[in-house]
């Protein structure tokens, strides 16, 4: 009975599968493949016995980037046959590096190592079930053959058999698939004629077309010499062109010409009669001394050498140009781009252009059998490559459509495996499907590599785009949103006072920690904070410029040892309560509203003497301390933030200690220093409840910064991991009070984990009691949000026994991302839209201020930079706001004027205005992005 459920079983699920596999337009037997070249991803340039090659020297020369280590492929090849797997690829095309297999170039210096090495790989591949598509030649040839002229001289056409013949045999048992070069116009062209490739030669008039006529009868040599002892198998060779349309009906001959010069220079003589195109013939001829054509002329032995010595016709599309005629050419044009006498410029690729570079290539070559080798659309690197994506699932339909029109179409070859060295770009422009991470050569699958391995599982047939390619958030990164606001929607711009206020120690304020800190010669430069912006003097003019930029909020922080200079309420210092009264009356007398942080990072010394916030009753002096502000100013102030980015207080300062107050304490400092925030925030939130808050009804919340983590790939572990960096940054703060009032789960689970590891018998994390867990809990008005950045995380098992070490994970940056004058902060808008979405999920939704985001530079006034920053983070939170029902309610951009930023010092500006730091009038100047800001906050969106 069993038995007969399963086979019946396997019959239907045999069925299902053969039905779709019938309705593939490209066949049943089609090459799905992957490219890769040796120069490109291999490294290893000297490694065991591998002689130079042109490249090698090439780039040497040249100085900047070069593939002396690159992807590191030839130690990582099993990488690589595991990528192709989950690619589910049957076909892999690599290159050989000659000179890694023959050092110098000629049999007599045979290195066994590098030989080795190709068949490794192709014993890897061949027994993973894929096809090795081996390429004998891709730009390198050996250095040693360049001294006698490389492929200028005709020897070289001999030692490429030889070396082809060699490697025949080493691999021929197992490779049945053969390219002889490919893309050797670029070898012409550019090696030889504008000297942007390797060996670097300008000499077009002449070297381009000897090169070119070398390298195809090098090619046939190795045709012939291949065929002879493998029939069955197939020997090809692959040509990159652009595809050259017409500008106008009147450059039709002109494109066609182009093509011929092109593409037809190689190909006429392999696939076609032979010979050169007689457009070419002609033209090079006319301008040509008599009787002395620069285009070579083959023999006829070689003509009939040349025709039909290739099996398939492998093809790379680069670039669409539109073309003019250009006959009369002018200077500096001359040689082979004057003979071809037409000008091109690039434009976009659209739908159709690869169906009819192979209609041209069917129609003109006598139909050959096609493997398309897709150059793709290069990419900055990012693991989300929408635009390389939809790229690819262009080039697809259109070869969907060249298989209609009845074009042999045997396999399509994606490139590439992996970012790699991109010739003449360098690594700034990255093909893979594969990110690596070229510090530690670390591979990254990207949404292409999901598109298609989706794609090849559907075999080419078209299927719904999946979401899980690209998050929406990401995808709709480019749809700049025009919309308003919400109308009551708030806007202010942000400080906090060791930042600008200045006034260090006048009328009788207490040294902060980071007075401290700051005179200890811990900041940039051993600046200070003693003058900084000079506000303590110049808070009506700061009123003023606020006022200017048309924003109702204004959020400042106060110095707790201003108010209390050795922070305990028994040392009350009116001079300083007067500053900050005055401060408020004249906002309010602007018609500005004040939002107070009580705690941006200047604990008073005096408390810090006893230990600062690794002392448990520090939640008392805390309390007390709100408690006198909320006397002072509540009448006043409504809107007040306990903690100014609770986490860098404790990860900053007390666990790695590069702030104030220096402390180290990464395993279990931290931890408690968190706890006591999370208490000292607790205390002082009920305070105001039951006593201020029946009066003036004002509201509580606390201000936690968190980066976006967005998972560095589609799979589970980092999926998690990206939660629990989440969790670990904000969470911690978040879970207690918007949460369950207690910590994370997974955070007590894997610092518990860690610490049992470590071989203590409790956790380094602090354990809540129910009654805490009880008050803890909705201990808030509002939500406060920090946001500057975003990072990708990597699951990743970490031994140390640290805050950062417990979470098991690390995190890196997208090459995409453009950087700002702060190391840490990378633009990625849609973070932070994510980011919102997150916390809408995690807490219920809670009313929301973003309140601070920013970005910072040199302090230039023409700031487009940040104009820029700043249009698209708020955009994205336009998004959150509109389509994901977030309930932000305001915005603060941080910072109303450039300032002291901590340990940078005065180095890093995040200002709308511009402070000149060597003028003791501190002078402010309006920038560029205080005028885009102003005219944001007037429109209340976008029109
Ligand atoms: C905000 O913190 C602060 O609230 C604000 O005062 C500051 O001016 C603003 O950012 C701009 O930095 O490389 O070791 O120096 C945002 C969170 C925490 C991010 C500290 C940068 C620097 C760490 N910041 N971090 S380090």
């Amino acid at each position: 009975m069993r038995t007969e459920i399963t086979s019946f079983c396997a019959v239907l699920v045999i069925s299902v599968f053969s039905t779709s596999a019938a309705t593939s337009v490209f066949g049943d037997v089609f090459a799905w493949g992957v490219s890769s070249a040796a120069y490109q991803i291999e490294g290893a340039w000297n490694a065991d016995g591998k002689g130079p090659s042109i490249w090698d020297e090439f780039t040497h020369k040249r100085g900047g980037d070069n593939g002396d280590d690159s992807a590191d492929g030839y130690h990582r090849y099993r990488d690589h046959v595991m990528h192709l797997k989950e690619l589910k690829v049957n076909h892999y095309k690599f290159s050989i590096s000659w000179s890694r297999v023959l050092p110098d170039g000629t049999i007599s210096s045979r290195n066994n190592a590098g030989i080795e090495y190709y068949k490794n790989l192709v014993a890897e591949l061949s027994s993973n079930g894929i096809e090795p598509v081996a390429c004998l030649y891709q730009h390198d040839l050996p250095a040693a053959l360049q001294k006698y002229g490389g492929w200028m001289n005709e020897t070289t056409i001999d030692l490429f058999e030889t070396y082809s013949r060699m490697m025949f045999t080493e691999l021929g048992n197992s490779v049945k698939l053969w390219i002889t070069m490919t893309s050797p116009w670029n070898d012409a062209f550019r090696g030889h004629g504008d000297g942007s490739f390797a060996p670097g030669i300008s000499q077009p008039e002449t070297a381009p077309y000897i090169v070119a006529h070398n390298l195809i009868r090098a090619h046939s040599r190795a045709y012939h010499a291949y065929k002879e002892g493998h029939p069955q198998g197939k020997i090809g060779i692959v040509l990159n062109t652009d595809w050259q349309k017409p500008a106008a009906a009147a450059d039709t001959d002109a494109a066609t010409r182009g093509m011929q010069f092109s593409l037809g220079w190689f190909a006429q003589p392999i696939f076609g009669n032979g010979d050169y195109p007689e457009v070419m013939k002609t033209r090079i001829d006319t301008s040509s001394p008599e009787g002395k054509s620069r285009l070579p002329t083959f023999t006829s032995q070689e003509i009939t050498q040349n025709r039909g010595s290739s099996d398939f016709f492998g093809i790379t599309k680069e670039m669409t140009l539109s073309v003019v005629d250009n006959n009369n050419n002018m200077p500096p044009s001359v040689g082979y781009m004057k003979d071809m006498g037409i000008r091109g410029t690039v434009i976009k690729s659209s739908e159709g252009d690869i169906s009819d570079l192979l209609l041209w290539i069917k129609n003109t070559f006598n139909n050959p059998v096609i493997h398309m080798l897709d150059a793709g659309l290069s990419g900055c690197g990012t693991l989300y490559d929408e635009d390389r994506l939809q790229a690819m699932k262009q080039t697809i339909a259109d070869l969907r459509t060249a298989v209609s029109r009845g074009i042999r179409l045997a396999g399509y070859f994606a490139a590439q495996l992996l970012d790699g060295f991109d010739w003449t770009e360098g690594y700034k422009v990255k093909y893979g499907l594969y990110h690596v991470e070229f510090g530690n050569k670390e591979r990254l699958q990207k949404a292409s590599a999901r598109y298609y391995l989706t794609l090849i599982q559907h075999q080419g047939n078209e299927f719904d785009y999946p979401k899980y390619f690209v998050p929406e958030v990401i995808r709709q990164k480019n749809d700049f949103l025009r919309a308003k606001f919400p109308p009551d929607f708030t806007w202010g711009v942000a400080t906090a006072a060791y930042q600008i206020e200045g006034g260090w120690n006048a009328d009788g304020k207490g040294p902060s920690i980071w007075d401290t800190f700051a005179h200890d010669n811990r900041l940039a430069y051993s600046q200070t904070g003693d003058v900084a912006c000079d506000s303590y003097h110049k808070y009506r003019e700061d009123v003023q410029n606020v006022k200017r930029l048309g924003v109702s909020h204004y959020r400042f922080s106060i110095a707790w040892s201003r108010v209390l200079p050795d922070g305990r309420v028994t040392s009350l210092n009116k001079a300083g309560v007067d500053y900050y009264n005055n401060l408020i009356d004249e906002l309010l007398a602007n018609g500005i509203t004040p939002m107070v942080t009580l705690y941006h990072w200047d604990l008073p010394q005096a408390l810090q003497d006893i230990g600062g916030f690794q002392n448990a009753s520090i939640a008392d002096y805390f309390n007390d301390y709100a408690r006198v502000c909320f006397e002072q100013f509540g009448d006043r102030v409504q809107l007040w933030i306990t903690f100014n980015e609770a986490f860098v207080v404790s990860w900053l300062g007390y666990g790695i200690g590069v702030f104030a107050p220096g402390i180290n304490s990464p395993a279990e400092g931290v931890y408690q220093v968190a706890h006591n925030i999370i208490r000292s925030h607790v205390k002082a939130y009920h305070t105001y409840d039951k006593l201020f808050k029946p009066h003036y009804h004002g509201k509580v919340g606390i201000t936690l910064d968190s980066d976006w983590k967005e998972p560095a790939t589609s799979s589970a572990m980092d999926r998690y991991a990206a939660e629990r960096a989440l969790q670990f940054k904000l969470g911690w703060f978040a879970n207690p009070i918007y949460g369950n009032g207690d910590y994370p789960a997974v955070m007590k689970q894997y610092v518990g984990m860690k610490s049992r590891e470590e071989g203590r018998n409790s956790s380094r994390l602090p354990v809540w009691s129910e009654e805490e867990i009880k008050i803890n809990k909705g201990s808030y008005d509002f939500f406060g949000l920090n946001h500057y950045t975003t990072q990708y995380v990597v699951d990743n098992h970490d031994n140390r026994f640290t805050y950062e070490g417990d979470q098991d994970l690390y995190t890196k940056v997208d090459d995409c991302w453009p950087g700002s004058r702060a190391d840490w902060l990378k633009v990625n808008p849609w973070g932070l839209r994510s980011l919102l979405r997150w916390i809408r999920d995690r807490y219920n939704n809670p009313p929301l201020y973003v309140t601070e985001n920013g970005f910072g530079d040199n302090g230039e006034l023409d700031d487009q930079g940040r104009i820029s920053y700043y249009r698209s983070y708020t955009n994205e939170m336009l998004k959150a706001i509109h389509h994901d029902q977030c309930n932000v309610k305001g915005y603060m951009a941080w910072s109303l004027m450039d300032n002291l930023e901590w340990t940078s010092g005065y180095t890093i500006k995040f200002g709308l205005y511009s402070v000149n730091f060597t003028d003791p009038n501190r002078p402010r100047t309006i920038k560029e992005s205080g005028k885009f800001f102003t005219q944001l906050v007037h429109d209340n969106g976008y029109n």
